[in-house]
């Protein structure tokens, strides 16, 4: 910055100059040296020097302090007045996506905001079922810190600390969330329009999509414990499939993104934090019929590799509620559910299309940071599990893109955390991050993508707890390891088929990760939500 004089010195020397032209000192010897009268003159003709004098300070003190106002604002950086549009879908994994490397399922939508963002590759959800993992990165706390490990609103546990949206609404966002951010049940609370465990204090103004969910008029099939195909189409959480007539917005999400692009027009001259929660791909697997087009016929599509003799080295706790086998569900079901899966995903990523169109037309594109990610991943069979709450890979891991006007598109593998989004995105906005937090500022990520922000990333279930470490996954069932534990090598091993935390040579590692949770639990339990 070239040296120069501030707004403050500026207005010294100028007021010197002219106080010297004026001549005061000279008239005030003057004053002092002269006769009675000659001195009452020359108090008059002071004062009335001195009243000019004042008047003209006053007038340059005025024009300078505007010229400092002008001078600070072209100096300063300027606080970035972004917007915010999280997207988060429902029981979305990573795999099911193109720009993650899905050849099955194409996602030209979601994939655009990763060619215009940072894509993580290794980003972990806190809890892997929906209550969990929702409450967690919402209100900035692990499970085992507010003690929600079920399908309710963390506010009891934080009292009247901010959530994410919160803090954004009290720094003058409009806030408001258009269908699940917080936990709702699905296809229950979808199908009654309803709250769910939500947050009112977040949101100046909120919406549900309500839907037909399961109940939508088409082909359906329940494909889980339904051997004889006997049960015709069901409801609650239940891998169902329906090929349903009509169109988008007959359906929940369609109308979560018809609602999100009206608020985004309506909010386009405020500073906005808009929270559009997708429920698919979640079953029931609901969609228009033209989105299974790709994935007809159902048995074209691909299963994992069945590995004989999978679940041997698998303690029981590690045995997914959903299997192949107590869903009853034969391989050409399994086949229609992973297409059923993807018919969902593309339904979705069709919808996430609409709101980005929304936001360009708005001119919003380079004014808003825009988040998608998942309240965790899913199972399309691996090890025969379907579903969520497994602490494996599928299961653990979700998809995560960020997109930060003016920073350039990057693939980060460091790993990263739900949890990190609130002071991530507080940070990014200018907005405090408040110290209570117990996740990581991933911003120095946007401008070097090799910035390492965390060595593992942890994960609970109520059964169990993760800890992703580069070289090693580890997973250990109950808090003394009485419920057995899972040790994979992540290098050699990516899908995690041999169990290594029987052997012997492998004792050590299991040793220093069982003390490494034991210390991560340690602090967990430490936060300022102890006191209370
Ligand atoms: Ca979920």
């Amino acid at each position: 910055m070239p040296a120069q004089q501030t707004p403050l010195r500026q207005l010294q020397a100028l007021y010197s100059a002219l106080v010297t032209a004026d001549g005061l000192p000279s008239v005030r010897g003057r004053a002092y040296h002269g006769s009675s009268l000659s001195a009452r003159f020359m108090t008059k003709w002071k004062a009335i020097r001195f009243m000019k004098l004042s008047a003209t300070f006053c007038f340059v003190t005025a024009w300078l302090g505007c010229l400092a106002f002008v001078s600070s604002a072209e100096n300063a950086q300027p606080t970035p007045q972004y917007n915010v549009l999280l997207i988060i879908s429902d029981d979305l994994t990573a795999t099911a996506l193109s720009c993650y490397g899905s050849q099955a399922c194409q996602t030209p939508n979601i994939d655009r905001i990763a060619a215009r963002g940072t894509r993580f590759t290794r980003a972990y959800c806190q809890g892997t079922y929906c209550g969990p993992s929702r409450a967690s990165f919402l209100s900035g706390y692990y499970p085992h810190a507010t003690g929600v490990l079920g399908y309710i609103s963390p506010r009891k546990a934080i009292g009247d600390r901010e959530t994410w949206p919160q803090h954004f609404k009290n720094a003058g966002y409009y806030t408001a969330r258009v269908s699940k951010i917080f936990h709702m049940g699905v296809p229950g609370g979808i199908e009654r329009g309803d709250d769910g465990a939500d947050d009112p204090i977040s949101w100046t103004e909120r919406f549900n999509s309500q839907g037909p969910e399961w109940k939508a008029p088409g082909v359906g099939e329940t494909l889980e414990g339904n051997p004889d195909g006997k049960k015709g189409v069901v409801g609650g959480n239940t891998f169902v499939v329906v090929e349903a007539d009509g169109d988008d917005l007959v359906h929940s999400d369609g109308k979560t993104a018809a609602k999100a692009c009206e608020l985004i027009a309506a909010h386009k001259d405020e500073r906005f934090f808009l929270g559009v929660g997708f429920v698919r791909p979640h079953v029931p697997f609901v969609s228009p019929k033209p989105y299974f087009k790709p994935f007809l016929p159902f048995n074209k599509n691909m299963l994992p590799e069945k590995v004989p003799g999978d679940w041997d080295d698998i303690p029981k706790a590690g045995i997914n509620y959903k299997t192949s086998k107590n869903m009853k569900m034969d391989v050409r079901r399994q086949k229609k559910a992973v297409g059923g899966y993807f018919s969902a995903v593309s339904f979705m990523d069709a919808q996430v299309g609409k709101v980005l169109a929304a936001l360009e037309q708005a001119g919003l594109q380079d004014k808003t940071i825009i988040i998608f990610t998942s309240d965790h991943g899913y199972h399309l069979g691996e090890h025969d599990f379907w579903a969520k709450v497994s602490l494996h890979e599928e299961s653990a891991r979700v998809p995560l893109l960020i997109s930060v006007p003016g920073k350039t598109p990057a693939v980060c593998h460091s790993f990263a955390e739900l949890l990190d989004l609130f002071p991530t995105i507080s940070s990014l906005c200018g907005l405090e991050v408040p110290t209570r937090l117990q996740g990581k500022n991933l911003s120095p990520v946007f401008d070097d993508p090799t910035y390492e922000v965390r060595d593992a990333a942890f994960s609970v279930n109520g059964r169990g707890f993760l800890l992703r470490g580069d070289k090693w996954a580890y997973i250990q069932y109950a808090e003394n390891a009485s419920k057995g534990i899972e040790l994979f090598d992540m290098t050699s091993d990516p899908k995690q088929y041999t169990n290594l935390a029987g052997r012997v040579e492998f004792q050590p590692v299991v040793a220093k990760f069982k003390q490494k949770l034991a210390a991560k639990l340690k602090v967990i339990r430490a936060s300022d939500l102890a006191g209370d």
